[in-house]
């Protein structure tokens, strides 16, 4: 039986890739920082059915003595580095707990692994935000970076020490470019899932419009489901690697509006309004990625489509609402 420990489990991806690994037969352990309403903390996993299967690690990636402590004491085969501040727009008005967390947490583990467990193999989460002000027009694992906020900025820095551990350590350390990723477990601050909650909420009647910010923004968003694959496929290979993780296809947040709505029978246009507070002080534009790499690599490819993940969306949302009213 192999073991994994997964940072960020609490979070969407930490929800599905625990659930992709205990189907697998792995003892999975994952970390939780200490709230005050730990009892909100397993949520995504209570959605799954899985909260009883995965044993908790009490800890933080800003506390290199905890995380040290914990792979000494789980000597895990596998990694997963999933935690961090993730909401691009707060990470202008954080940006230093932003750096503290996205960034420096990721040394932090990579240094507990490379002292306490240096053969297991690490997965980082990296993003497409880095590629942020975009060098080419479809982007691959050969594309210049330019990173436009905080978050990116601070998902560079955590990508380069994934890859200078590999080369300097030799260690099995991976870092996965994934672009924008959502499921009916997305956290409400992020565009699909605020578009699909609002446009369940219209149709019930609990809300009678949406503010949003740039529409004009386009995404290669896929299932979350999907994505965790391609993250447990980089670490069975024979050894670490860079992989872009998307579907190829790039979608307009206002296109994502019209999607949604129709999914309701309504026109996004009656009740989707400019508010520009929720606009960003730098924008990326336009995200494509080309998945070329991981498709001929790993065997990856996304199983469902951008209709078919917003119409599970707005599903989930209409009965969450439905189930709250009754
Ligand atoms: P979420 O925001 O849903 O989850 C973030 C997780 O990080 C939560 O479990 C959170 O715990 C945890 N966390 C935050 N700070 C700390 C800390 N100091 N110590 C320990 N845990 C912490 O993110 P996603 O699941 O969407 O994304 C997973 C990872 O992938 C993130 O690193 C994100 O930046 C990256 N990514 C995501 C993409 C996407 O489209 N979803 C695309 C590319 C990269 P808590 O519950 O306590 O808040
Ligand atoms: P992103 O996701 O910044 O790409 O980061 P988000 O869903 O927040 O924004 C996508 C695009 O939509 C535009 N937008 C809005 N966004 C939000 N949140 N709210 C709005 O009202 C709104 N109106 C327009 C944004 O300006 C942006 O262009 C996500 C996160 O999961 C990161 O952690 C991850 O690394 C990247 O995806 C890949």
């Amino acid at each position: 039986m192999k073991t994994a420990l997964i940072t960020g489990v609490t979070g969407q991806d930490g929800a599905y890739l625990s659930q992709l690994l205990l189907d697998k037969g792995y003892k999975v352990h994952g970390l939780i920082r200490r709230s005050s309403h730990a009892e909100a903390h397993l949520r995504r996993l209570e959605w799954l059915g899985i909260q009883n299967d995965v044993t908790y690690e009490d800890g933080n990636i800003l506390d290199v003595s905890a995380m040290s402590r914990i792979i000494r004491e789980i000597k895990p085969d596998e990694v997963y580095n999933l935690a961090a501040q993730s909401f691009v727009k707060a990470s202008w008005q954080q940006p230093l707990l932003t750096s503290q967390v996205t960034a420096i947490g990721v040394n932090n583990i990579l240094e507990a692994v490379r002292l306490e467990a240096p053969e297991a193999r690490f997965y980082q989460a990296s993003s497409s935000e880095m590629y942020g002000l975009i060098q080419e027009p479809q982007q691959s694992e050969a594309t210049p970076f330019y990173p436009r906020s905080p978050y990116a900025v601070a998902k560079l820095f955590g990508h380069w020490m994934t890859v200078n551990y590999r080369e300097s350590f030799g260690m099995h350390t991976s870092s996965g470019i994934l672009f924008n990723h959502e499921s009916p477990l997305r956290g409400l601050e992020f565009v699909t899932r605020k578009v699909t909650d609002a446009a369940a909420r219209i149709k019930l009647g609990l809300a009678s419009e949406l503010p949003m910010g740039n529409l004009d923004a386009t995404r290669d968003w896929g299932h979350a489901r999907d994505y965790v694959r391609a993250m447990w496929l980089m670490l069975q290979q024979e050894s670490g690697d860079d992989y872009v993780v998307a579907t190829g296809r790039t979608v307009s947040v206002r296109d994502l509006c019209r999607v949604a709505f129709e999914q309701v029978g309504l026109n996004y246009e009656d009740y989707v309004k400019l508010d520009a507070a929720f606009l960003r002080p730098a924008e990326v534009d336009v995200l494509l990625g080309d998945p070329a790499k991981a498709k001929a690599k790993l065997g990856w490819t996304p199983e469902v489509t951008f209709e078919q993940l917003i119409a599970e969306m707005v599903e989930a949302d209409l009965e969450r609402h439905s189930a709250r009213r009754a």
